[in-house]
C-alpha cells in the first residue's frame, strides 16, 4: 500500500484531490494530509472521511523542520504532494513576506526532509519514490490580448506579483534538486481551478457569495483580464496522471483552453443563478448585473493567462473532462447547497480581511 504525504490538504485544491485519491484508491492507499490550517485551511472540508483508518490529519507548519523530520522518520512515505502555500494574489501584494516563508522556505523544508529520507549512501534514491511541487502558470507572467498565445513549458519564467515570485522560486528549488541530485520529482504549473470547497476571496466563489447576497461584484480594471479555467477535479486527476505516469524530472502544464475574460465569468455566474434560483427564494431578487462594480485594478495585475497543454495531452494523455457550462453549473449547485459552509467561513477573520481589501477601492 502507497503512503502519500499531502501538504495543504485542508485547502481548496489539497481537499479535492484527497476525496478524487480516496474515491479513486479507495483503501489501496493511506494519505497523511499535512496542514497548518492558516485562513484557508478547513478541516470541515474534509469531514467527511473523518475516522477513515488510511486517512491521517497532522497539524504542522512545513516551514518547521523538526515536524516534517518526524513524519518522514515515523512514516514510510512513498509520494509527496505538495500543495501547502499560500495562494491569493492580493494577500501577497500586502504583505509579500509569509508567501516567501511558506512558499519558499516551506518548499525547501519538504525537499530536503523528502531528501534525507529517501537517499541511500551511493546518492541514488529508493526506488519508487516521488515528490511533485504543485505549481502555477501564474510563474510564466502574462500574456497579451492574443488569442494565439500560450504558456508552454519552455515559456520563460517571468512572474510579477510577491505571489507569483515566490511560487516561481520554490518551482526552481525543486528544479535544483532534479539537476543536482537527480532527486526524483516532478513540477506542474497549473492554470485557474474553480470548484466546490474554494475560499471566497478567490473570484468565483466571491461573486457567488456576493450576488447571493446583493453585494457589490468588484472588477478589477476594465473586467477583461483573461483567466483559463479549470475544474478542480480535472486538476486532481492530472497530479495523480502526472505523478504515476510523468517522466520524472520533467515539468508539466495543465490547463484547458478555457480562456474567459473576468467580465463573462460574472455574466454567466449570474445568469446561472437566475436560472437555479426558485422564484420563491428571496435571494432571486438580489442577483443582478446592477451589482457590478468596477473598482481600482490590481497593482501589476497580470492581463492573459492561457495554458497550452500540449505535452501532458501527447505524452500522458490527459485532457480535461469537464466542460465549463458544466463545471460552473455543479459548483455553483455545491456553494447553493453547502450555505453553512459559506456562512461559517465568511463569518470572523475573512470578514476582516474583506473590509481591508476593499475599503480603499473606489
Ligand atoms: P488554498 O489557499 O486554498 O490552500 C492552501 C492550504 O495550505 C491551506 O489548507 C493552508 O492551511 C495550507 N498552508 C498554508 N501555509 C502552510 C504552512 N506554512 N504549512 C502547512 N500548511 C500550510 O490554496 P489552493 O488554491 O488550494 O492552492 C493549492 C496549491 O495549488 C498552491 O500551491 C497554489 O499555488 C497552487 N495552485 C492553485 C491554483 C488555484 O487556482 N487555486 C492554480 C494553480 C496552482
Ligand atoms: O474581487 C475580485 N475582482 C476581480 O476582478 C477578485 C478577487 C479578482 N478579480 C480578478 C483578478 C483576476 O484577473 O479576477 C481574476 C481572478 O482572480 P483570483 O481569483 O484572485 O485568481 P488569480 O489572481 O488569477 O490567481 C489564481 O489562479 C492561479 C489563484 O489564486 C492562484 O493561487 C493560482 O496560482
Amino acid at each position: 500500500m502507497r503512503t502519500y504525504l499531502v501538504t495543504g490538504g485542508a485547502g481548496f485544491i489539497g481537499s479535492n484531490y484527497i476525496h478524487y485519491m480516496l474515491d479513486k484508491y479507495d483503501y489501496d492507499i493511506h494519505i497523511i494530509n499535512v496542514d497548518k490550517l492558516t485562513y484557508a485551511g478547513n478541516l470541515e472540508n474534509l469531514k467527511d472521511i473523518e475516522g477513515r483508518d488510511n486517512y491521517e490529519f497532522i497539524r504542522a507548519d512545513i516551514c518547521d523542520k523538526e515536524a516534517i523530520a518526524k513524519i518522514f522518520a515515523e512514516n514510510d512515505i512513498d509520494r509527496v504532494v505538495h500543495f501547502a502555500a499560500e495562494s491569493h494574489v492580493d494577500r501577497s501584494i500586502k504583505d509579500p513576506e509569509v508567501f516567501v516563508n511558506t512558499n519558499v522556505l516551506g518548499t525547501a523544508v519538504m525537499l530536503n526532509c523528502a531528501k534525507a529520507a529517501w537517499e541511500l549512501p551511493d546518492g541514488t534514491f529508493k526506488p519508487d519514490k516521488k515528490f511533485l511541487h504543485v505549481s502555477t502558470d501564474e510563474v510564466y507572467g502574462s500574456l497579451p490580448d492574443d488569442d494565439n498565445a500560450f504558456f508552454y513549458e519552455t515559456s520563460p519564467i517571468d512572474p510579477h506579483s510577491p505571489y507569483s515570485a515566490s511560487k516561481a522560486s520554490s518551482d526552481m528549488l525543486v528544479k535544483a534538486y532534479i539537476d543536482t541530485y537527480h532527486f526524483p520529482a516532478n513540477i506542474t504549473n497549473c492554470s485557474n481551478n474553480y470548484g466546490p470547497y474554494q475560499f471566497p476571496e478567490k473570484l468565483i466563489p466571491l461573486i457567488i457569495n456576493n450576488s447571493l447576497a446583493g453585494k457589490n461584484l468588484p472588477v478589477y480594471g476594465d473586467g477583461k483580464n483573461v483567466r483559463d479555467w479549470l475544474y478542480v477535479m480535472d486538476h486532481a486527476k492530472a497530479i495523480d496522471m502526472v505523478q504515476e505516469q510523468g517522466v520524472l524530472g520533467e515539468r508539466y502544464n495543465i490547463g484547458g483552453h478555457n480562456e474567459k475574460q473576468n467580465i463573462e465569468i460574472i455574466n454567466i455566474i449570474l445568469e446561472t443563478l437566475q436560472e437555479l434560483l426558485p422564484d420563491s427564494d428571496p435571494r432571486k431578487a438580489n442577483v443582478s448585473k446592477e451589482l457590478i462594480t468596477y473598482v481600482t485594478d490590481r497593482k501589476g495585475h497580470d492581463r492573459r493567462y492561457a495554458i497550452a497543454p500540449d505535452k501532458i495531452k501527447a505524452e500522458i494523455g490527459w485532457y480535461p473532462e469537464t466542460m465549463f457550462k458544466d463545471g460552473i453549473r455543479l459548483t455553483i449547485e455545491w456553494y447553493l447547497n453547502n450555505m453553512k459552509w459559506m456562512e461559517r467561513v465568511t463569518s470572523g477573520d475573512y470578514q476582516k480581511y474583506y473590509e481591508a481589501m476593499y475599503s480603499d477601492r473606489k
